[in-house]
């Protein structure tokens, strides 16, 4: 009789052992002591027999039931342990890995040049304009003295927007910053006119306008968006020879040498008349001896100075425009200009 019930404890102890799963040990738990398992089954038999039979019998069943939940349990604990394993394996952090390093940032090569532009320029009296990137066709091109078929104009070089000024004339992606020089003009007139009913001598403009501009043209030196920083210093009695000495010292701080040569060289833009073109000669070092094109300028047009709400007989001076996207590449002895607005890392990084 024991013996029967022996094999069904060592059947059950089997199929415990062989289930993989939780949900397989459940089912194999039915097989024995769910509600119609074996044991269960062999229990409901008992009912039918003599009492003492019964009680003798019942007892081995008894036994027998006992041995086949202590393995289950046993079984439970074993699966519960491997499961718990298998997830603190999938969990596990390897202290010894090594951390994932963030790199310091640092500023991007043309704003360094654009930063030491304005650092400079201020050290010689000038305010630094700001303003929008999408303009007006009037303060990009009407008022700079542009003729409406001057080639500057054309669709060619020019970014238009789908939205049409009060002029009827599409907004553009400024293609220069010399909007930005009617504006600060425009936004200092009240303070011109107060200084003349004083009877105080005028005050001067003296500002740089840096910042992003956009034209449609791109190669090894010619970027959709590209940099610039035009200047203008307008006054009772600035001239050309202001314009000289300002360059002349902007450019030996900016490259850091005292004997880098100048040339102006007669030029022609609509805002600006008579014109130069700024070019500059190093005389050691890698570029030595080749005259190397560096801004425009000139003396600001007469209609230019009207437009900015002033007048041209009173605000006599001069402008210029260059890149910093080009003085960062001859500083720095980059030769494409593409390699700045790509944003490799490995590039920028270099002038962290
Ligand atoms: C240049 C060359 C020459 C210029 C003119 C003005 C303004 F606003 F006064 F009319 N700003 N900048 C200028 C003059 C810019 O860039 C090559």
């Amino acid at each position: 009789m024991t013996q029967e019930f022996d094999a069904i404890v060592a059947s059950a102890q089997a199929a415990f052992t062989e289930a993989r799963t939780p949900a397989d040990l459940e089912n194999a738990k039915a097989q024995y002591v769910g509600k119609s398992g074996r044991i269960t089954e062999l229990m409901k038999g008992l009912a039918a027999l003599p009492v003492d039979e019964k009680k003798s019998r019942g007892a081995a069943i008894n036994v027998a039931k006992q041995a086949i939940e202590a393995a289950l349990n046993e079984r439970r604990q074993a699966l519960a342990d491997a499961e718990l394993q298998t997830q603190l394996k999938a969990e596990a952090l390897d202290v010894s890995l090594p951390g994932r390093v963030r790199e310091p940032g640092g500023l991007h090569p043309v704003s360094l040049t654009l930063e030491r532009i304005e650092q400079i320029f201020a050290s010689m009296g000038f305010d630094v304009a700001d303003g929008p990137e999408v303009e007006s066709d009037w303060h990009s091109f009407t008022s700079l003295n542009n003729p409406p078929n001057h080639p500057a104009r054309s669709m060619q070089d020019t970014f238009y927007v789908d939205i049409d000024g009060d002029d009827g004339i599409p907004y553009n992606l400024r293609p220069h910053t010399s909007p930005m020089q009617v504006r600060f003009a425009h936004q200092h007139i009240k303070k011109y006119a107060e200084a003349v009913q004083r009877g105080e001598p005028m005050p001067e403009i003296r500002v740089i306008a840096p910042g992003r501009t956009y034209r449609v043209d791109s190669d090894a030196t010619h970027s959709p968006m590209f940099h610039q920083c035009e200047g203008l210093w307008l006054g009772e009695n600035v001239s050309f020879k202001d314009l000289k000495v300002v360059f002349t010292d902007f450019c030996r701080t900016f490259f850091e040498s005292d004997d880098l040569a100048l040339r102006f060289r007669p030029s022609f833009f609509p805002f600006t008349e008579p014109s130069a073109e700024i070019d500059i000669q190093f005389q050691s070092g890698p570029l030595a001896g080749k005259w190397l094109e560096v801004a425009g300028s000139g003396q600001v047009h007469p209609n230019v100075v009207r437009n900015m709400g002033l007048d041209p007989e009173k605000h006599i001076g001069f402008a210029f425009g260059m890149g910093p996207d080009r003085l960062t590449m001859l500083r720095y002895g980059v030769n494409d200009l593409r390699l700045f607005f790509e944003g490799d890392i490995r590039f920028l990084k270099q002038f962290r």
